[in-house]
């Protein structure tokens, strides 16, 4: 994403970041992310690809950390900063990350890999300022970051990406949803995630906007900030939609008042990630006086689907394919289907991953022979509108914006002593989307909390079961395989 870092040249003197600690020029990134690669490069003219896994908490630091990686030739891999030891150990040993950038508050929990024998945990407040050495020359072909996502195996996969790749991803976003340097935006989604980082931060800074960090997510604030009138471009999930509205309901008339004519003067609103509920379309024009636009993407693809910037934007709809995005709609053959039937969508473009990192027979089985990513996703289009109606596997599940997957879940829970079997599925939420739910064929003895609290060891609290239901045994078929659906009849 060497363009980026080129284009903040531009802006030198604008301000790019706001966050707790103060507010911070292109300039100020460009020195603090070239000490940061010269600090990684110790001398050494290349990263070469090296990866260099970072948890550091949205902010100036996170994305000095995030050039400098990139700066230096290496593979930047952002960890999710609310994951315990065991979920950012895999991401690190998947990873094979040499370098482990930490902000002071994530030393303890990464504090196992400190004096490690082929890994050099570093704290942020480590990097100082040295003699500048010279930075490299990056192809754009090379790899830039590798962010992870859960599929339909029970281990997440890291999505490998192109600067080429980002590049695309970024500027198709700011040409169709025309970003300029008079914006000024919000991040407030989490930094792991190609919502927050490419969509929000990355366009941002490509059109010499600035961007506000906020963090932790509290819908008061978000409404306070608005208030003090700078931004004019926000994007969210759409449960943060439904939180936002709940909080604004809590206001007093005069309040609401206020703040609906501020919300009126924004640019742009924008939602993604998951499906958006019409409801909460609807009740959202109402607050802020604007129509959602809803767009579709994935980890593996950026954004492909997009409802217009100017034009008629239609509930329950993603829109139309991106410029520079090829989407089909496909049978289980692989053939297309007619207009107006339903079929998976395939993607193809430049915006599009290299490979899911160290798995090759994954990545092959991703694409079709004549190089069309399958989505998994299955979808129609209506009048010109794509629609997406679910998807080919009931272990994905949608909570918060989160992709889960049901398998992981199962396959830990399975290690819980007292568990003999489970089955995890998602079920409609009207502000999760989907909360995990599980099934479990356990000892009588269990003790729920107590199984919940093991599991916050294992996995974020975003991914844990929010419900559970002892049964003597899981529904199976005449092939003695889980019957999901039935599973989820019985919550
Ligand atoms: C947290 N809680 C939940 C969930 N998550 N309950 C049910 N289901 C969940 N999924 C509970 C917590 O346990 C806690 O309860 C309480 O909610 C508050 O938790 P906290 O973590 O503080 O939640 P929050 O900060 O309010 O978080 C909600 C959030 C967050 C801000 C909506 O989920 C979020 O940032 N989502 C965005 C994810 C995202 O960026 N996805 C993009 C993926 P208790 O205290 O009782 O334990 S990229 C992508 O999808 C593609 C490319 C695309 O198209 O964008
Ligand atoms: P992730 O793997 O976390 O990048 O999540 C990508 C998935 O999110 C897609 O495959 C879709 O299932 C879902 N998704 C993203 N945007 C939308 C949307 N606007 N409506 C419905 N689902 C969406």
């Amino acid at each position: 994403m060497l363009q980026l870092v080129n284009k903040a040249q531009q802006y030198a003197e604008k301000i790019a970041i706001v966050d707790g600690s103060g507010s911070y020029t292109f300039q100020q990134l460009l020195d603090k992310s070239q000490e940061v690669a010269a600090f990684l490069l110790q001398g050494q003219t290349d990263l070469k690809q090296s990866r260099v896994a970072f948890m550091v908490s949205p902010g100036f630091n996170y994305t000095a950390v995030q050039w400098g990686i990139w700066r230096a030739g290496g593979i930047a891999v952002p960890l999710c900063i609310t994951y315990p030891f065991p979920s950012l150990e895999y991401v690190i040993e998947d990873t094979g990350a040499e370098f482990i950038l930490t902000g002071p508050e994530y030393g303890e929990v990464l504090s196992p890999y400190k004096n490690h024998s082929s890994k050099k945990l570093i704290s942020l407040e480590e990097i100082k300022a040295t003699d500048s050495s010279t930075l490299p020359a990056i192809k754009t072909d090379r790899g830039a970051m590798i962010l992870y996502t859960s599929g339909t195996t029970s281990l997440p996969k890291g999505v490998l990406t192109t600067h080429d790749n980002i590049q695309n991803q970024v500027s198709t976003l700011v040409k169709a949803w025309q970003w300029s340097s008079e914006d000024y935006t919000l991040g407030i989604l989490p930094l792991h995630h190609v919502h927050g980082i490419i969509n929000v931060m990355s366009c941002a800074l490509w059109a010499g906007a600035t961007i506000e960090f906020l963090h932790p997510f509290s819908a008061s604030r978000v409404f306070e900030i608005f208030e003090e009138g700078k931004v004019n471009v926000f994007m969210a999930v759409p449960t943060i939609y439904f939180k936002l509205i709940s909080q604004f309901e809590s206001y007093p008339e005069a309040h609401r008042k206020a703040l609906t004519e501020r919300m009126q003067r924004f640019r742009l609103m924008v939602s993604g990630s998951a499906a958006l509920p019409v409801s909460v379309m609807e009740k959202w024009k109402t607050i802020s006086g604007h129509y959602l636009l809803e767009r579709y993407g994935m980890t593996e693809i950026g954004m492909a689907i997009s409802n217009p910037y100017s034009g008629e934007r239609k509930a329950g709809h993603i829109g139309q394919p991106l410029p520079g995005v090829e989407v089909r709609l496909v049978d289980e053959n692989n053939q297309e289907v007619a207009a107006g039937e339903p079929g998976e969508i395939q993607i193809k473009g430049p915006s599009v991953f290299k490979e899911y990192w160290g798995k090759e027979e994954a990545t092959a089985k991703a694409f079709t022979e004549d190089g069309w990513f399958k989505t998994g996703d299955i979808a129609q289009v209506d009048e010109g509108y794509y629609r997406i109606l679910g998807r080919d596997s009931i272990d994905i599940i949608k909570s918060g914006g989160y992709k889960i997957s049901a398998l992981e879940i199962e396959e830990i829970l399975r290690k819980y002593p007292e568990i003999k079997d489970c089955g995890v599925v998602g079920v409609p939420d009207e502000e999760w989307g989907e909360i995990v739910v599980a099934a479990l064929v356990a000892d009588s003895s269990l003790d729920s909390s107590k199984l919940n609290a093991w599991l916050r060891e294992r996995m974020p609290a975003y991914k844990t079961p929010r419900k559970y239901i002892f049964l003597e045994d899981l529904p199976r078929n005449a092939m003695g395989k889980v019957t999901k659906n039935e599973l989820k009849k019985l919550f």
